[in-house]
């Protein structure tokens, strides 16, 4: 008999309270980029972005469009019934995946500027990114184990490519900016290696292996989703607004 996993009531309520809060700090980046003078506006504009994107997904998450069902056969190697295969049916949030390939470029774009990166570096990191998040979505929608880790794994090399972009080159560039910008590099750019690297682990033990329900799976992702981009915006253009004209883009 197949297994069926799917979100309950949980989830669900999960989905809308996370829409609410994605509005909400949408609303307010897009007030606080009124606020500052034209030139100082980027990173407001960035991070609006990032949180309007993430309304729409869990919008349409919540409404269950954007969900999508993943069938797949697992082999048991159990006790008493050896070698059994299980069917899982799991439901599968594609509307994520979306989000992401658009919102974590958006993300490494604000960490990259606030570094001064140059435009070559930039692109290695946003290209791996985008190349992570869609062998991501090929892993999630693979109907075997074998090669549903194999996507799996070229996802983790990409993100390697990302992190190294971060925590050495822009390590290593910011240095050329006051040490006020390098010390707020070196904290927000660790707080976010330190979030995104739990999404592999999560869909390791959700989507990859089935071992956590739906419900953990959406209730997980909402605490990373709010921690990488209402609470790390907000943490970003205050900190940017208080840097009297240091910390601008060019
Ligand atoms: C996947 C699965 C394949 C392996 C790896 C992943 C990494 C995902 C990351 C997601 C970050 C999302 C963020 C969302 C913001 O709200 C695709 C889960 C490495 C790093 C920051």
């Amino acid at each position: 008999t197949p297994i069926y996993q799917e979100a309950g009531d949980v989830g669900n309520r999960t989905l809308w309270v996370v829409f609410v809060i994605m509005l909400i700090s949408s609303i307010a980046f897009y007030a606080m980029a009124f606020r500052v003078p034209v030139q100082k506006r980027l990173f407001h504009i960035l991070t609006a972005f990032i949180t309007t994107f993430a309304t729409i997904s869990y919008f349409a998450m919540a409404v269950h469009d954007g969900v999508g069902k993943n069938e797949i056969t697992i082999k048991h190697t159990q006790k008493h019934f050896p070698d059994t295969f299980q069917t899982v049916y799991r439901e599968v949030y594609w509307a994520r995946y979306i989000d992401w390939s658009v919102t974590t470029p958006l993300l490494l774009l604000d960490l990259c500027l606030l570094a001064g990166l140059g435009g070559a570096n930039i692109l290695v990191a946003i290209v791996a990114d985008v190349i992570m998040i869609l062998t991501g979505l090929f892993a999630a929608f693979t109907v075997e184990e074998g090669p549903k880790w194999g996507w799996y794994a070229m996802a983790c090399i990409a993100y390697l490519v990302v992190v190294y972009q971060l925590a050495f080159n822009g390590r290593g560039v910011v240095q050329n900016k006051d040490k006020k910008t390098a010390t707020f590099f070196s904290a927000i750019a660790g707080f976010t290696l330190v979030l995104w690297t739990i999404y592999p682990i999560i869909w390791g033990v959700a989507d990859g292996s089935r071992n956590v329900s739906v419900d953990s799976e959406i209730v997980a992702y909402a605490v990373l989703d709010i921690l990488a981009k209402p609470v790390f915006g907000f943490w970003l253009l205050f900190t940017h607004d208080s840097m009297s004209g240091t910390a601008t883009l060019e």
